[in-house]
């Protein structure tokens, strides 16, 4: 049986990176992804990195392409009843501030760094079974190619997503898991018009919510807030664009259109497992916990678990220590928990419940006026969306 110092289940941005860290430390691991490459690169998701997940991929040696094509943003828009207020993420925070690199982008140079070191994940390796955490050799148990494949390992990192294996090898009265569910999902498009703005805009409206964001100078990606269930192929491009001009309307603005290229509908979801840890198997990102996207931080949050893990697992390596690894829950539940009060607060602020009276919606909007006219308001959310730093919690 092949055996490996660290196993990673998965190969998203959380478990490329964790190879990636643990690689240039020293450390051995395999990486075992269930999809081929060409998959896992064209996934399409997140669009936000903050600053210290900039930090972490220019420290892994992994930030060249996006120092040079990521957009630096310093600020947000936010719209309601007819206002509209920018928050200054670096005035706010003391000079962080956030960049526009689409998560596949992270994913593509994560694997061509991977690929030219020789420590590329095994593709369309699917786990199924993770056994013996409770011991000091796990087994990781999985198909390629058609073959029975077992890895043995010192320790198992389930990044396997939200709807992971790994979790399966907690004993259910070990392990408790949180959660919400939001009774709205977005409708996402890809459009190859120039964005209408310089900075993303998030708008509450009597329509609901939208966000416009982007890909690049000449690609915008936008977001409508939809009844769950809605078929995407019901939403025709104008109905999409008539739509998203009734929510961003501002006097004087203009949202330009063009041909949508990707369309499609996710739910929303707010899910939080502890422990992160048990024994010798360790969750990281989407298998751990979710968030709704309007935060932006559900591949920060990964970014950040996996630092605080390369650090524990290097650690644990150079000196035989585990104080680390015994520290990695509680470490990293501080700052999820922090993320998933942010991320559930820009949503229920943002969005139109389907049960919403005249009331909450007042609520909503005294919530926006206030981070317009206080700057201990504005401060506390550029905080939270900037990101604070991974070891300052
Ligand atoms: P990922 O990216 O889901 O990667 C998990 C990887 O594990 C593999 N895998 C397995 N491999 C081997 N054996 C098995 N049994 C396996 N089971 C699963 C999968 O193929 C996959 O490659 O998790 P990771 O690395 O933790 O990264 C987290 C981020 O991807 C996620 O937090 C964000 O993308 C969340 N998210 C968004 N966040 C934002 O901030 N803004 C967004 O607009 C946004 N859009 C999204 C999203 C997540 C989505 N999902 C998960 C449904 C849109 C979608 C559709
Ligand atoms: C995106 O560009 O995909 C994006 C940006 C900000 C969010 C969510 C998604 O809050």
């Amino acid at each position: 049986m092949d055996h490996t110092t660290v196993a990673i289940v998965g190969g998203g941005p959380a478990g490329l990176l964790l190879s990636r860290l643990l690689h240039r430390a020293g450390t051995d691991c395999t990486v075992l992804e269930r999809r081929d490459r060409a998959y896992v690169e064209r996934r399409q998701r997140a669009g936000i990195l903050e600053q210290s997940t900039v930090d972490a991929l220019r420290e892994a040696g992994a930030a060249e392409r996006l120092d040079a094509e990521g957009l630096v943003h310093d600020g947000v828009e936010l719209r309601w009843s007819g206002r509209s207020h920018r928050i200054d993420f670096p005035a706010l925070t003391g000079g962080r501030r956030v960049w526009v690199y689409a998560q596949t982008e992270v994913v593509k140079d994560l694997i061509a760094l991977h690929q030219a070191a020789g420590t590329a994940p095994r593709f369309e390796a699917e786990v199924h079974a993770v056994e013996g955490i409770d011991t000091g050799r796990p087994i990781v148990r999985y198909t390629h190619q058609g073959r029975e494949r077992a890895l043995s390992c010192d320790y198992v990192v389930g990044c396997d997503g939200s709807h992971g294996v790994a979790l399966k090898a907690v004993p259910v009265g070990a392990r408790r898991t949180y959660e919400r569910v939001y009774p709205y999902s977005w409708l996402g498009i890809t459009a190859d018009v120039p964005p209408s703005c310089e900075e993303l805009v998030y708008a509450h409206s009597p329509h609901g919510f939208a966000l416009h964001s982007m890909r690049s100078p000449r690609v915008s990606r936008l977001y409508l807030q939809v009844p769950n269930g809605t078929d995407p192929e019901a939403w025709t491009d104008e109905r999409i664009w008539d739509e998203l001009d009734a929510r961003f309307t501002l006097d004087g603005w203009t949202l330009d259109r063009g041909p949508i290229t990707a369309k499609a509908v996710l739910p929303m979801r707010s899910s939080v497992t502890e422990p992160m840890r048990f024994g010798r198997l360790l969750l990281a990102g989407d298998a751990a916990h979710i968030v709704p996207p309007t935060g932006a931080k559900g591949l920060n949050l990964a970014v950040s678990d996996v630092v605080v893990l390369a650090r524990a697992l290097t650690h644990r390596q150079r000196t035989g220590g585990t104080e680390l690894l015994d520290a990695y829950s509680g470490t990293c539940l501080r700052r999820v928990w922090r993320a998933e009060h942010f991320s559930y607060t820009m949503t229920t602020t943002l969005h139109t419940d389907p049960g919403q009276s005249a009331f909450d919606t007042r609520l909503q909007i005294a919530q926006l006026d206030r981070v317009a006219d206080s700057p201990h308001a504005a401060a506390e959310l550029a905080l939270n969306y900037a990101g604070i730093p991974v070891f300052s919690t």
